[in-house]
């Protein structure tokens, strides 16, 4: 059975299959075995957690990477190319159930749901009538990070008679509208949707100006990374009225959230649980696992990230 450095903890449905087939070792018992420390050749993580570059520089035989989840923006992937180390994720595999998680958070967004629950559950019933929402037929949407995930979001919404468009890196030739600049993407919007990864590339892409451009008739879903949006702009555009309202799936510095976010009533707020169904979380894990058997068998892994 080999040995993997195991970074992050996974649901105990997973770390069952995990250990039936890999001897997992925290950072701290590497820390007191120094053979091990340099023998050890695999390090598997979830892509929420943070890679450290120097765990990785003081591995001298590490060889993969291996995060459950499809972001990879906490692992230091350049150090890991120069050190040749492949970085796996798990593709395609949760997509559904993370734009599954978008549709819901979007009509809990416009028709209130948590606030509809929380009225009932008060008795206020009794003495008012619960205020009306916003319909989502005949609206536009806007998809910032048109890839697998935002492919399923726009497949998912199309048939709720939406006009979708989006915007991203390029041009995909698609029925649906492609928009080159993000700002006129959100003032054509009434909905704008983040599916785009995290990282550099994205850091705080959605600020004052974008959330300026959405309106205060427009509502945004964030279901890629909380680096993506500037929070702190968010926040006070959220307090102003400058938008109608917010879903967030992901946050700055999770899971020690803004405690401002939990006074606006026209946020709905979510725990990072895009992919978290039993279904899909085995589906990461197993893929996980595969990549790691795949690069024991041959040193090659069946989904690395672009280098
Ligand atoms: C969580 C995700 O990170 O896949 C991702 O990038 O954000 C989610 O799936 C989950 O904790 C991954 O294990």
């Amino acid at each position: 059975m080999h040995d993997l450095l195991q970074i992050g903890k996974f649901p105990p449905l997973a770390q069952d299959i995990i250990d039936t087939e890999f001897r997992c070792h925290s950072l701290e018992a590497l820390e007191q075995d120094q053979a091990l420390r340099t023998a050890v050749r695999a390090l598997i993580t979830r892509s929420n957690c943070v890679v450290p570059a120097e765990v990785i520089e003081r591995l001298p035989s590490l060889g993969i990477i291996a995060t459950c989840g499809v972001g990879y923006d906490l692992i230091p992937i350049e150090l890991a190319a120069r050190r040749q180390v492949i970085v796996t994720n798990t593709p395609d595999v949760l997509n559904a159930a993370v734009a599954e998680l978008c549709v819901g958070l979007l009509f809990a967004l416009l028709r209130q749901i948590p606030q509809g629950d929380r009225f009932t559950r008060s008795g206020a019933w009794r003495h008012a009538a619960f205020p009306l929402g916003v319909s989502l037929a005949g609206k536009r949407v806007g998809i910032v990070g048109l890839g697998r995930i935002g492919k399923e979001v726009a497949r998912r919404l199309e048939p709720f008679g939406v006009t979708l468009a989006y915007c991203g890196r390029t041009d995909q030739r698609l029925a649906w509208r492609f928009e080159p600049d993000l700002h006129q993407l959100a003032r054509d919007s009434d909905i704008l949707i983040l599916a785009s990864p995290g990282g550099r590339a994205t850091e705080h892409m959605i600020g004052a100006s974008v959330l300026d451009a959405l309106g205060p008739q427009g509502y945004l879903i964030n279901i890629a990374r909380g680096s993506v949006v500037n929070q702190q702009q968010l926040i006070e555009a959220l307090e102003r009225g400058a938008i109608g309202g917010a879903a967030l799936d992901v946050f700055d510095a999770e899971p020690d959230i803004d405690p401002r976010l939990f006074e606006l009533d026209n946020v709905v707020l979510s725990p990072h649980v895009g992919s978290a169904t039993g279904e899909t979380r085995i589906a990461m894990a197993r893929l996980t696992l595969d990549n790691l058997h795949r690069f024991f068998e041959d040193g090659t892994a069946l989904t690395p990230v672009p280098a």
